[in-house]
């Protein structure tokens, strides 16, 4: 029987979600590096799993593909502790996870992948970014002020959605805030990650 296969890009904080959870649930997977920045997102073959154009895509083991970091993590981390069984607090790590795409990644990773990867100057990059992203740091800060991790006092999908860009916040020039940083250095080590400075 075929293996899981990831097709992801290593920079990309949305690819490494799904490593992160084969990773903490001892799920096998080959990982295919597919590279942005090289169009190889956009070749037929690629377009034919996923016709978005967009990594990550998980090709299950009896071939179906997927797309979409978050549809990944819940489909891989289905019946395990990564999801909570209180109907409630999965609403609640939902909420995170839509929360996650529509507010944090928009602006936590854009900032970064224009900074960092693109190499564009200061000027050239949307001014509304880095107050946007200092309000999302902040939101995460005061709900972490109180708590280890976002949902249940326990590690959950909510914590490796967030913490995949939050890592990274630096390089796309923000400072994350003190409660935000312990918790990244709880979820890195929960993870088995190396502190990403
Ligand atoms: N919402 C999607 C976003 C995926 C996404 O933006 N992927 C980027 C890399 S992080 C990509 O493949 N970009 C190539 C493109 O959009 O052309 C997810 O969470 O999987």
């Amino acid at each position: 029987m075929t293996m899981l296969t990831v097709y992801g890009d290593s920079i990309s904080g949305n690819c490494l979600k799904v490593k992160f959870v084969c990773g903490r649930l001892s799920i096998p997977y080959r990982w295919v590096e597919t590279s942005v920045l090289k169009g190889e997102t956009r070749t037929p073959e690629f377009l034919n799993l996923n016709p978005a154009g967009q990594v990550p895509v998980a090709v299950l083991a009896d071939g179906r593909p997927l797309a979409q970091s978050n549809a990944i993590m819940l489909h891989l981390a289905e019946g395990s502790d990564l999801i909570p069984s209180d109907a409630y607090d999965r609403a609640l790590m939902l909420q995170w996870l839509f929360w996650e795409q529509y507010s944090h990644e928009t602006v936590i990773a854009v900032r970064r992948f224009h900074k960092a990867f693109l190499k564009k100057p200061e000027a050239e990059i949307d001014p509304a970014l880095l107050p946007k992203g200092a309000r999302v740091l902040q939101v995460m800060d005061d709900h972490l002020a109180s708590r280890r991790f976002f949902v249940g006092e326990r590690l959950s999908l909510a914590d490796i959605a967030l913490v995949a860009y939050t890592r990274w916040a630096r390089e796309g020039g923000f400072d994350p805030p003190p409660h935000v940083q312990g918790w990244v250095r709880r979820v890195e080590k929960e993870l088995g990650l190396d502190h990403a400075a």
